[in-house]
């Protein structure tokens, strides 16, 4: 099973390149080493632009209801409201019930009258956050613009697109289907930006749970949550009539200084104590590492439902910004603008100038953020990876033993993904119904060794039914056979240096050179990591890495290498092609450590 040591062993060849094969000859001059440190033409193998199509709902088996239509719809609504309620406020049951419930639930004693200032620099950093969460969000969004309900990731099931229809052409990949968005409203916007902009969006994320933690306990030790929890059944009765109230154009006279309108307290309520929180756990649901450590939720509340939440919410704090912003400039701008800027209760214009500063400081960033993101990627990638890197190292340690599902879990479709091998040297091979395959494992290791395919049959079978969780969005559920990388250690045994293992692929990448990847050392020994060369009890199809491709349930897909030719251990992957872990690490700035 084991080779003898040859030649190559003996004498090892320059590290020149792949055509002096032998088993000391490391892949590593294959990679290409540009330092790809900015974001132009060249993008992801110069992608070129893809645009969508507007936003729909699927009704029925395959209808599209386009949301765009909501616009007539929610104004014909709003007249036909507004006409409703004007007649509602002339029946004296109407006018008795509002003079019963005039707006305000009341307030427990001892609640605080007006606004500290921690609050108006709270709020502050708040809305400044949520533009670049937001922004990133529907970045990732338009990655895979494609919502389900399901883990599956059916096309055809999808319940939101933003795409058009998948094509029938089965070697479709992910890729294929990511779309372009504005710079302005994307972050950063450019197709398959989504390393940069998930760096945005967890950086930022941990920015702002920061402050929403500090927020959750400066209103509980000031007592400032007693405004922002309705208190009585009556906030019910209150806020209908607020709503007619607003409805009928007749609005009611309320001080936000001291309390709020009921209608308020409720919206304010729902964002703070379910939006928020909702934010947080519907991200946490899409984490591949913490659905396979508690795979029983992870059935139900699958990554697809978090997903499809996940946008709820962001529609919920979209729809709520609109809303309170014209609100505060509709109902006494000056007055409402002190109060949060600058913590008086007056009509000056104090607080006034001291929105439109944080106005200026708001959109500078707005405008700025996507032209600095595409001049100096890797600082965003530095800086992100600093905000939501120690918590994506402690997701990384969690138990992957859970993992597992059942025969009937298996996706009906399973979405291809990457760049297919079409070089000369796989085409070969693939001819030859790859007899002539050899899996090169080397580096740090006691036992360098080449195996041909028999050879990797012959050694203990494992399989194990796992759901994959793509970067872009879309997740699947299949079965897959082949080797578990821990009989690959024992049988090579790593020296105690060898740190990390590069993984490498016969297919080039977008961006030209080799497709590789590093995985830490420490993840190779976890039950569900291996090398598959069969999938749903069928040998690996050409699409999903056929001969032989990595499995590492605890990580995002992109660290799945297919097309396996190489395996090498390494101290670290600072020396390896652009040296920073990856083939998507070096080229669209995604990171090693990717639990969430
Ligand atoms: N060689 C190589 N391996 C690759 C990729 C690639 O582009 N090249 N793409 C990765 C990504 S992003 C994903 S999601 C999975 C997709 O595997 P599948 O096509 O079997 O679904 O493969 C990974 N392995
Ligand atoms: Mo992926």
């Amino acid at each position: 099973m084991i080779h003898p040591p040859s030649d190559d062993q003996l004498f090892p060849a320059p590290d020149k390149g792949y055509a002096t094969s032998g088993v000391h000859t490391s892949y590593r001059t294959e990679l290409v080493k540009k330092p790809h440190d900015v974001v132009d033409e060249d993008w992801a193998g110069g992608v070129p632009p893809q645009y969508g199509v507007a936003p729909r709902i699927r009704v029925g088996r395959d209808k599209w209801f386009n949301l765009l239509w909501l616009i007539p719809i929610g104004l014909v609504l709003l007249v036909a409201g507004i006409a409703v309620a004007k007649g509602l406020r002339e029946l004296p049951g109407v006018q008795e019930f509002i003079a019963q419930y005039p707006g305000e639930s009341e307030l427990p004693a001892g609640a605080p009258v007006g606004f500290p200032a921690w609050l108006g620099w709270q709020h502050f950093l708040n809305a400044f956050f949520m533009i670049f969460i937001i922004r990133s969000g529907v970045t990732i969004l338009a990655d895979h613009p494609r919502l389900y309900l399901t883990r599956h990731s059916t096309p055809g099931k999808d319940w939101f697109r933003m795409q058009k229809p998948v094509p029938a052409d089965p070697l479709y990949t992910a890729k294929m289907d990511s779309l372009t968005l504005p710079d302005g409203v994307g972050l950063p916007g450019r197709r398959h930006s989504i390393g940069l902009a998930r760096w945005w969006h967890l950086g930022i994320d941990t920015l702002w749970l920061l402050n929403g933690l500090v927020f959750f306990v400066l209103i509980f030790v000031t007592g400032q949550w007693m405004r922002l929890v309705p208190m009585s059944w009556d906030v019910i009765p209150h806020s209908i009539s607020v709503a007619i109230q607003y409805l009928s154009l007749d609005w009611p006279l309320d001080n936000g200084w001291v309390n709020y309108n009921s209608l308020q307290l409720i919206a304010y309520f729902l964002t703070v104590f379910v939006a928020a929180p909702l934010a947080l756990i519907t991200g946490l649901g899409m984490s591949p590492a913490l659905s396979t450590r508690f795979r029983w939720i992870s059935s139900i509340f699958s990554i697809q439902v978090a997903r499809s939440l996940h946008f709820a919410v962001l529609c919920w704090f979209v729809m709520f910004i609109i809303v309170h912003v014209s609100l505060v400039f509709a109902t006494g701008a000056l007055r409402n603008l002190n109060h949060m800027y600058a913590g008086r209760d007056d009509e000056s214009w104090v607080g006034f100038w001291v929105f439109a500063a944080s106005l200026v400081v708001m959109i500078v960033a707005w405008v700025a953020a996507t032209p600095l993101t595409y001049r100096f990627p890797r600082k965003v990638q530095k800086v992100g990876y600093a905000l939501i890197g120690p918590a994506q190292k402690l997701f990384e340690h969690i138990d992957a033993k859970p993992g597992q599902y059942t025969e009937k879990d298996i996706s009906p479709y399973f979405w291809h993904n990457g760049k297919y091998p079409e070089t000369e040297e796989y085409q070969k091979l693939r001819d030859g119904d790859f007899a002539d395959y050899k899996l090169r494992i080397n580096g740090l290791v006691e036992n360098p060794v080449e195996l041909d395919l028999a050879q990797l049959r012959a050694l203990a079978h494992h399989e194990q039914i796992t759901q994959h969780f793509c970067i872009q969005g879309w997740s699947g559920v299949a079965k897959w056979g082949g080797v578990s990388m821990s009989t690959i250690l024992d049988l090579v045994k790593p020296k105690p240096e060898a740190k990390w293992v590069i993984f490498y692929s016969f297919a080039l990448g977008p961006d030209g050179g080799i497709y590789y990847d590093a995985q830490s050392m420490e993840q190779m020994r976890y039950p569900l990591t291996m090398l598959a060369y069969e999938m749903n009890d069928e040998d690996l199809s050409f699409g999903h890495g056929a001969p032989l491709r990595l499995r590492n349930e605890v990580q995002l897909g992109f660290k799945m290498v297919k097309w396996i030719k190489g395996v090498e251990f390494v101290e670290h992957f600072d020396e390896i092609g652009g040296g920073h872990g990856g083939y998507n690490n070096d080229h669209e700035f995604f990171g090693y450590r990717q639990s969430i």
